[in-house]
């Protein structure tokens, strides 16, 4: 299969260059399914997720912000994600409609920490939102990222707009929307269904379900009569897959493959990946970590074991990320908050949608 522009970049270090010359690979490297580089760089970025995601909780718990929900146990899933898509503006590039989990794809597109600080303490500053909205609910219209919205769902509906666009432009780019498990009871979920896939009107579109198994405080297995969730996609004819989201190689390998065939075939598929719920629903529910599988833990072990990392590495990088993360809220503590006057601004304005008073 074709490499990725990520891969391509790494597969051009000077290290690999080295080894390929002498023709020689450390034993222990011989059995890697990804590039090393690959491989250290998915796992930074999903550390740095979790020290982004632990400094965003902090501040809660500080009392410098007033809510947090993001995406703690899903770093292995979103982070090849983002490696993977199309980035950009407009129907050639991926559209994305994400939920409020989505913090390890943001980061692996390029986020700069600070952007998730400013929204989290609701600053003016914060380019998604102005410091409207809640922690995790991003939008980058450069990247194509519509907005997170907190009503759970709805996005299955609406991504539907863009990967009508994206058919009919006969572009390059293809959909994803992403979304709970929880969440697929909306009636949202089978409209994406339905709409992805009319017979020859199929859309190009990734539907994503990662499922923690929670629904707030709803236990799953009290909701659900199906197997898996990716099993209704079979009624209506989409490919399915269940993957093991806590695994970011298994991520990587097979979201490539999958991308590659909506993008070639444009035709929908429908995966649900499994995934972990690692502060708990949101700070409504106490933030404190909770033991499920952490796949950072998991993968930091493996590629230790495989010679791809060294300890020393990894305490570096964390103290980096730290340091980082600490900085960013020092900084957003001296940014202003939004103010009264600027409440009218992004709506319908001068609409007669634009100001209830007008009503
Ligand atoms: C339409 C709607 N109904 C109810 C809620 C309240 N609510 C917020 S999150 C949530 C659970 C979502 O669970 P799931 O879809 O599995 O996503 P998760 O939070 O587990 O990632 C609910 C019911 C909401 N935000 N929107
Ligand atoms: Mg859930």
């Amino acid at each position: 299969m074709a490499q990725t522009q990520v891969e391509k970049k790494m597969s051009t270090k000077k290290s690999n260059q080295v080894l390929h010359k002498k023709n020689k690979t450390r034993p222990q490297e011989k059995s890697l399914p990804l590039p090393k580089e690959l491989l250290r760089s998915i796992y930074s970025l999903m550390l740095k997720t979790r020290i982004l995601e632990e400094r965003l909780i902090k501040i809660y718990k500080a009392g410098e912000a007033f809510f947090w929900i993001g995406g703690p146990g899903e770093e292995a899933w979103g982070v090849p994600l983002g490696l993977l898509c199309h980035k950009g503006q407009g129907p050639e590039y991926d559209f994305f409609h994400l939920h409020y989990r989505a913090t390890p794809t943001l980061v692996a597109m390029g986020m700069p920490m600070i952007d998730a600080v400013r929204l989290m303490m609701n600053r003016s500053t914060d380019p998604c939102t102005g410091g409207r909205n809640f922690s995790g609910h991003y939008c980058y219209p450069q990247w194509n990222i519509t907005p997170i919205t907190s009503p759970i769902g709805i996005q299955y509906s609406l991504s539907i707009g863009t990967a009508r666009v994206q058919k009919r432009h006969n572009s390059k780019g293809i959909t994803i929307v992403s979304g709970g498990d929880a969440g697929t009871a909306e009636g949202d979920f089978a409209t994406c269904l339905i709409w992805a896939s009319r017979p020859k009107q199929e859309l190009p579109i990734l539907i994503t379900v990662q499922n923690n198994r929670w629904g707030i405080s709803t236990s799953y297995s009290t909701q659900h009569g199906e197997i898996h969730i990716a099993d209704r996609g079979k009624a209506f004819n989409i490919p399915t897959h269940v993957i093991n989201g806590n695994d970011p190689i298994e991520t990587y390998i097979k979201l490539k493959e999958i991308m590659t065939y909506i993008r070639e075939k444009g035709r929908p598929v429908l995966v649900e990946a499994m995934v972990s719920r690692l502060y708990g629903h949101s700070s409504a529910s106490g933030t404190n970590f909770i033991p499920e599988e952490d796949s950072l833990q998991l993968f930091e072990q493996k590629l230790l074991k495989q010679g791809v990392l060294k300890e020393m590495e990894i305490t570096e990088w964390k103290e980096k990320f730290e340091l980082e993360g600490r900085q960013a809220q020092e900084q957003v503590r001296q940014e202003p908050a939004p103010q009264e006057s600027d409440v009218w601004n992004h709506i319908y304005a001068n609409n007669e949608n634009g100001d209830w008073r007008n009503f």
